[in-house]
C-alpha cells in the first residue's frame, strides 16, 4: 500500500474520537487531499483549497460512521421517522462535524500548526440556506436531535440550486441577489442517482375496469420529471449515529425522449429538460404567505412523491411488506408544504399496489402526523381547484374521494349542522374554489401539534376548532426546541467552557443539567467570569460590526437585538419607534441616565412584500441620523446586519445582552430565536406570545421583562372596535415619535416617503404597535435601569441560562418520539474494517 493510501486510512479510521487523535496523521491527511482532491500543493493553495482538503478529511471520519448508520438500519429493518420539509436551514457543516466528532480543538490546534487560519477556512464555507427562517431552522435543529438521541430517522427535501437570496443594504434598501452557495461544489453530498425516481405531472386520468373486472384508474401524465437524491450525512454529538439527509435535485426523465432530438427539435429537447430542471431550481423566498404559485405546488409534489417512493423502495430493500408501511415509518409533515403526500400515499397504495381504499386509508392515516406552525390566516396554504387539477388531476380526484367520505362521517355525527361541513370541509366553497392543505393534512393524519403551548391552544380555539372537537385525542403541543450544540458550544465556547468548568460537559446532551449553574449565581467570581464572556463576545462583534456600520459601537453599551425575519407581526418597528423617542429625549435633554444602548437589527424581508422592505429602509434611516448626531451618538447606536443567516446568527446570539421578542401576542406560534439568546445569557423583553410565555415560566417573572396586551386582551379589544389614533392623542411622546418620521427627518425632508407607514399605524395598525408603545417604552426604561445594577443583571443572564434546559430540541424530539412517532434509539457499532461490510 503506498503512503498515501495508509494515512488516508489512518485518517479516516484512526481519530475516532479525542483520545485517539492522532495529530501528525491527520496533517498527513489534509496534505494528501490537498493533492489528491485538490490537485495542488502548499505554495499554490488557497484558503479554499485547505477549506476542501479539510472537509475532505472530515467527511472521511464521518463516512465510516455514515456507512456503519446505513449498515445497522438495513440489518436491523428499524422503524424509522421519515421528516418531510421543504426546508432547511442548517448552517454550515464543518465546524459542527468536527464538535459532533469530538476533535474540533484537537484539529484547530493541527491547522494553527500549519501556519493556517482556522477560522478563515471556517469561514469559506457558504451556508446551504435552503430555508426562510423558523421553520426551516427548526427541521435543521430537529435532525441534529435526532442523531444525538440515536433515533434511525430519514429527513427528506429539496435540493435548491438557489436558497434564500442574499441580503444587501444599498442605500438603506434591502437589495436582494441570488444566493449561489453551490458554486464551489458541496463537498458534504453525496448524488445517487441509481436511486432516482420518476415523477409525474399534469395530463388526465383514466378509469378502466382491468382483466379482473376492478375498477381500476390510469394517470396519463403531461411530462415526467426524474429526482436524484442527493445525501448529506447528519452526525449525532459524539455518537456513531449519522443520519441521512436526502435532498432531490430535478432533473430531465430517465426515460427522456432523445428521439425528439432526431426529429430536429433539439431545442424543443432541451427546453423541456430546462423546465424539468426549474422544479429544483430555487427556493420561494416567502416565509408566512402563500403565493399560490404553479411552479410551488409541483415543487412540493415532486419531494413530496420522490421521498414516498423511496421509502416504498426501502421497504421493498428490506423485504417488508407494503401493508406495513406504517409500521416501518413514521411520516413528519412539517407544515402543510408536503401534505400533498396524504393524496399521494393513497394513490401509489391503491393505484399501484391495488390495496382497497379502506385498508390504504388506515395505513396513510397511521402513517402521517402533522405540525403547524403559524396563526396566521394568510399563511394557511390553499389551491385553486382549478390549478390544482392541472398539476395533480388524479390527487384531485383522491381528495375529493377523502372529502366525501368524510363529510358523510360530519353529516352523521351533526345532523343537520351544515355549518360544521362547511367549516371542515377539505374544498373552501365560499367563492372559486380552493383545496385547503391544512385540512387535507388534519384529516390524513393521526396526530396533529401546534409548536408551544398558547399557540396550540389557539389552535384548538380558532383556526382547526372543528377538528379539535372531532378528535381532541389527535391535537397535542410540541413546544420547539433549539439544538446546544450548535447554539451554544459552537456559537460561544467561551460560554460553553465555563459552563462544562463548572459542571463538567453532560450538559450537551441533557440541558437540565444547567440548573446546576443557579447555585453559581451567587458566586462573585463566577458572575465575573460570566461578564467576561460575554464582554468578550461583545467586542468580537464589535469588531465584525465595523465592517458593516459607519463608526464604532462601544462594547459597554446594552446590545439590544433583534433579529428574525421581518414582518408586520414581528414589530421591528415597534422597537424603531422607541429608538426615536429615545432619540427625542435625549435631544430635548431630558434623556435619564440610562447606560447607553447598541441596537441591533438583522432579517430579510420576502421580497415582495413592500411594507417590510419600507421598515429596512425606516431602521437605516433612523440609524442615519442618530448615528451621525454628536448630541447622541456617544449614548445610541443603530445597527442593521445585513443578510442575517444561520452563520451569523451564531455571532450574534452569544453577544446579545437583550433578546427582543415583541410581536403582537397571539401571532408568534413559538419562535426559537428566543431560545438561542436564552441559553446564551440574553435577558428577554417580550410579549406573553409563543414560546416567550414558557420562557417567562421557566426562568421567573423577576428575570424576565414582560409587557404589552395578552392575546386575550387583543381579541377584546378587536372586537371593541380598536382606534389606535386614540393613543396616538392622549401620549404626547407617541404623538412627538409620530411627528418625527412625518417630518422628513429621516428621509432627508422627503416627507412622502414614510408617509405610508404613518397613516397605517395611525388609521389601521393591525398589530397593535399603538397600543403597546406605553408599555413597551416604560419597560425598555425598566431594562435600562436594571443594566445599571450590573451584578444584579449578570446573576439574572446565569438563571436564564441555567432555566433553558426545556428549550433544547432534544427535549422536544424525546416527546415526538414517545408520544407522536413510537420510536425507539439503537445504538450503533462502528464496523471495524471495510471487510465486514463486504460479505
Ligand atoms: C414559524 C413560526 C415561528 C416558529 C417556527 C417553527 C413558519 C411558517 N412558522 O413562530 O412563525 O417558531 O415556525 O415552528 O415559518
Amino acid at each position: 500500500m503506498s503512503d498515501n493510501r495508509s494515512s488516508l486510512l489512518e485518517a479516516s479510521q484512526g481519530p475516532a474520537d479525542t483520545e485517539s487523535f492522532d495529530s501528525d496523521a491527520v496533517r498527513r491527511a489534509i496534505f494528501d487531499k490537498l493533492f489528491f482532491v485538490r490537485a495542488s500543493y502548499p505554495r499554490l493553495a488557497t484558503n479554499t483549497d485547505y477549506y476542501m482538503a479539510l472537509v475532505h478529511c472530515v467527511r472521511d471520519m464521518v463516512l465510516r460512521r455514515w456507512v456503519s448508520t446505513a449498515a445497522a438500519y438495513t440489518e436491523t429493518q428499524v422503524r424509522t421517522v421519515a421528516y418531510l420539509s421543504a426546508e432547511y436551514l442548517m448552517g454550515p457543516h464543518l465546524g459542527n462535524n468536527l464538535l459532533n466528532l469530538g476533535i474540533y480543538d484537537e484539529v484547530r490546534n493541527v491547522i494553527d500548526d500549519m501556519g493556517l487560519d482556522f477560522d478563515a477556512l471556517l469561514a469559506e464555507e457558504s451556508e446551504p440556506g435552503l430555508g426562510n427562517g423558523g421553520l426551516g431552522r427548526l427541521a435543521a435543529c430537529f435532525v441534529d436531535s435526532l442523531a444525538t438521541l440515536e433515533i434511525p430517522a430519514l429527513a427528506y427535501g429539496i435540493r435548491y440550486e438557489f436558497g434564500i437570496f442574499e441580503q444587501h443594504i444599498v442605500d438603506g434598501w434591502q437589495v436582494e441577489r441570488t444566493d449561489k452557495w453551490l458554486r464551489f461544489g458541496n463537498p458534504w453530498e453525496i448524488a445517487r442517482p441509481e436511486w432516482a425516481v420518476d415523477i409525474k405531472l399534469g395530463g388526465w386520468t383514466e378509469h378502466y375496469t382491468d382483466e379482473l373486472g376492478r375498477r381500476r384508474v390510469r394517470w396519463v401524465p403531461e411530462r415526467l420529471v426524474q429526482g436524484v437524491p442527493h445525501d448529506t450525512p447528519i452526525l449525532g454529538y459524539r455518537r456513531n449515529t449519522a443520519n441521512t439527509l436526502r435532498l432531490w435535485r430535478a432533473d430531465a426523465p430517465k426515460s427522456f425522449d432523445f428521439s425528439v432530438f432526431n426529429r430536429g427539435d433539439y431545442y424543443g429537447a432541451v427546453a423541456q429538460k430546462v423546465a424539468s430542471e426549474n422544479l429544483s431550481k430555487v427556493l420561494y423566498p416567502n416565509d408566512e404567505q402563500e403565493q399560490g404559485k404553479e411552479l410551488r405546488l409541483q415543487q412540493q409534489y415532486f419531494f413530496v412523491s420522490c421521498s414516498l417512493q423511496d421509502m416504498l423502495r426501502i421497504l421493498e430493500t428490506q423485504g417488508i411488506p407494503v401493508d406495513r408501511f406504517h409500521e416501518k415509518f413514521a411520516v413528519q409533515l412539517n407544515d402543510t408544504h408536503p401534505a400533498i403526500g396524504v393524496a399521494e400515499l393513497m394513490r401509489l397504495l391503491v393505484d399501484k399496489f391495488f390495496m382497497t381504499w379502506e385498508d390504504a386509508w388506515e395505513i396513510t392515516r397511521k402513517t402521517f402526523a402533522y405540525t403547524n406552525h403559524t396563526l396566521l390566516p394568510e399563511a394557511l396554504e390553499q389551491w385553486p381547484v382549478d390549478l390544482f387539477r392541472r398539476v395533480l388531476p388524479r390527487h384531485l380526484e383522491i381528495i375529493f374521494e377523502i372529502n366525501k367520505r368524510f363529510l358523510d362521517e360530519l353529516r352523521v355525527r351533526y345532523i343537520a349542522d351544515d355549518s360544521k361541513v362547511n367549516e371542515m370541509s377539505l374544498i373552501n366553497e365560499s367563492g372559486e374554489r380552493y383545496v385547503r392543505m391544512a385540512h387535507l393534512a388534519c384529516v390524513g393524519s393521526h396526530a396533529i401539534n401546534g409548536v408551544a403551548e398558547l399557540h396550540t391552544r389557539l389552535l384548538r380555539e380558532q383556526v382547526i376548532p372543528g377538528f379539535a372537537q372531532l378528535w381532541p385525542e389527535r391535537l397535542s403541543s410540541k413546544t420547539n426546541g433549539v439544538t446546544p450544540r450548535r447554539w451554544i458550544a459552537l456559537a460561544n465556547p467561551r460560554l460553553a467552557e465555563l459552563m462544562t468548568e463548572a459542571l463538567g460537559d453532560g450538559w450537551l446532551r441533557d440541558l437540565d443539567q444547567l440548573r446546576g449553574l443557579e447555585a453559581f449565581a451567587e458566586d462573585a467570581a463566577f458572575r465575573d467570569r460570566w461578564r467576561a464572556v460575554k464582554q468578550a463576545n461583545k467586542h468580537d462583534m464589535m469588531t465584525r460590526m465595523r465592517r458593516h456600520s459607519a463608526g464604532l459601537v462601544d462594547p459597554l453599551s446594552v446590545f439590544d437585538v433583534l433579529v428574525k425575519r421581518i414582518h408586520e407581526y414581528k414589530r421591528q418597528h415597534l422597537s424603531i419607534l422607541f429608538v426615536i423617542a429615545q432619540y427625542l429625549r435625549m435631544k430635548n435633554g431630558l434623556a435619564d441616565d440610562l447606560p447607553p444602548r447598541t441596537v441591533i437589527y438583522g432579517g430579510k424581508a420576502a421580497p415582495g412584500y413592500h411594507f417590510a422592505k419600507l421598515i429596512i429602509k425606516l431602521i437605516n434611516s433612523v440609524g442615519e441620523v442618530v448615528n451621525n448626531d454628536p448630541q447622541t451618538r456617544d449614548r445610541l447606536r443603530v445597527v442593521f446586519m445585513p443578510n442575517f443567516n444561520v452563520t451569523i446568527g451564531q455571532q450574534l446570539y452569544p453577544a446579545a445582552d437583550l433578546s427582543e421578542q415583541i410581536s403582537l401576542a397571539g401571532k408568534e406560534a413559538s419562535g426559537t430565536g428566543n431560545m438561542k439568546f436564552q441559553m446564551n445569557g440574553a435577558l428577554t423583553i417580550g410579549t406573553m406570545d409563543g414560546a416567550n410565555i414558557e420562557i417567562r415560566e421557566e426562568v421567573g417573572a423577576q428575570n424576565f421583562f414582560d409587557f404589552g396586551l395578552t392575546s386575550a386582551a387583543v381579541q377584546r379589544r378587536r372586537e371593541e372596535g380598536y382606534r389606535p389614533r386614540d393613543f396616538y392623542e392622549n401620549d404626547a411622546e407617541l404623538a412627538a415619535v409620530i411627528h418625527l418620521i412625518e417630518s422628513g427627518l429621516f428621509a432627508h425632508g422627503d416627507a412622502s416617503l414614510f408617509k405610508p407607514f404613518v397613516d397605517q399605524l395611525l388609521d389601521y395598525d393591525p398589530y397593535f404597535l399603538l397600543a403597546d408603545f406605553r408599555s413597551y417604552c416604560d419597560t425598555q426604561r425598566h431594562v435600562g435601569e436594571t443594566y445599571q445594577d450590573t451584578e444584579r443583571w449578570v446573576r439574572m443572564s446565569i438563571l436564564n441560562s441555567a432555566r433553558s434546559g426545556k428549550f433544547s430540541s432534544d427535549r422536544t424530539i424525546a416527546e415526538y418520539c414517545r408520544e407522536i412517532w413510537d420510536v425507539q434509539p439503537l445504538s450503533v457499532d462502528l464496523f471495524v474494517d471495510h471487510e465486514s461490510l463486504m460479505q
